[in-house]
């Protein structure tokens, strides 16, 4: 009990540290996809690879990108955008350790491709919790978030209709937080490989100050502990 307790200590100070970054600087992006491929590649019995990935045959993936700063924009990538032979796409990829019941750590990274190869790259760090039924949640922190102008230097992320300036307010790397759910009534939790699994996925991105905001508050609430 007292393990999971302090993982849900953990999730608190993940939102306080999101709550603080907003404070002195407002999310300047996010993303959002639906029927993301989600699949698991076991590699011990309890470690293992998980992607979701944009896909056009078994699942029909759509999402969207949008600059919230100022003048915004939204890239968008209607669903079953991967049958237009864009270089649009979509891959995450996590480590996965399973450390408890319905508990595992995940670290990786996440890759979004607009529809001319410039991509959003970002590192994820977080926790896999189930709280049973098969329903599975991903809660972490994106840090390293870039936005990069890949061949030629057009300046925007481009969806399949609509874009934005990529040159954001604030310097990269940006950090922020991130979420996945997938529900999967058969095959337990990270103990069989599957494969075309409905996954979506959720960003939020915020200037670099919010890591900062995150170390003061991680600090703040270590010196509670000790005192
Ligand atoms: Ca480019
Ligand atoms: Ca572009």
């Amino acid at each position: 009990m007292a393990f999971v307790s302090a993982r849900v200590m953990g999730g608190a100070v993940v939102a306080l540290a999101i709550a603080a970054g907003s404070a002195t600087a407002d999310v300047i992006a996010t993303f959002g996809y639906t029927d993301l491929n989600g699949r698991y590649v076991k590699s011990s019995a309890t470690t293992g690879t998980f992607t979701a990935r944009a896909d056009g045959g078994v699942l029909n993936t759509g999402g969207d990108v949008t600059r919230l700063a100022a003048p915004g924009g939204t890239a968008q990538f209607d669903t079953g955008f991967m049958d237009l032979g864009t270089f649009a796409d979509v891959l995450i990829t996590l480590s996965v350790t399973v450390t408890g019941v319905g508990e595992a750590t995940g670290a990786g990274t996440v890759v979004l491709t607009d529809v001319d190869g410039d991509t959003l790259t970002a590192d994820i760090g977080g926790i896999w919790q189930s709280p049973g039924g098969g329903v599975v949640f991903y809660s972490g922190l994106l840090s390293n978030v870039f936005f990069n102008d890949n061949g030629a230097a057009d300046g925007t992320f481009d969806g399949i209709s609509g874009s934005f300036d990529m040159d954001l307010p604030g310097d990269p790397p940006y950090t922020g937080a991130f979420s996945q759910l997938y529900i999967r009534f058969t095959g337990g939790f990270f103990t069989n490989n599957f494969n075309n699994q409905t996954v979506s996925a959720d960003g939020q991105i915020i200037p670099a100050p919010g890591a900062l905001a995150l170390l003061g508050v991680a600090g703040l609430a270590a010196r509670r502990r000790r005192a």
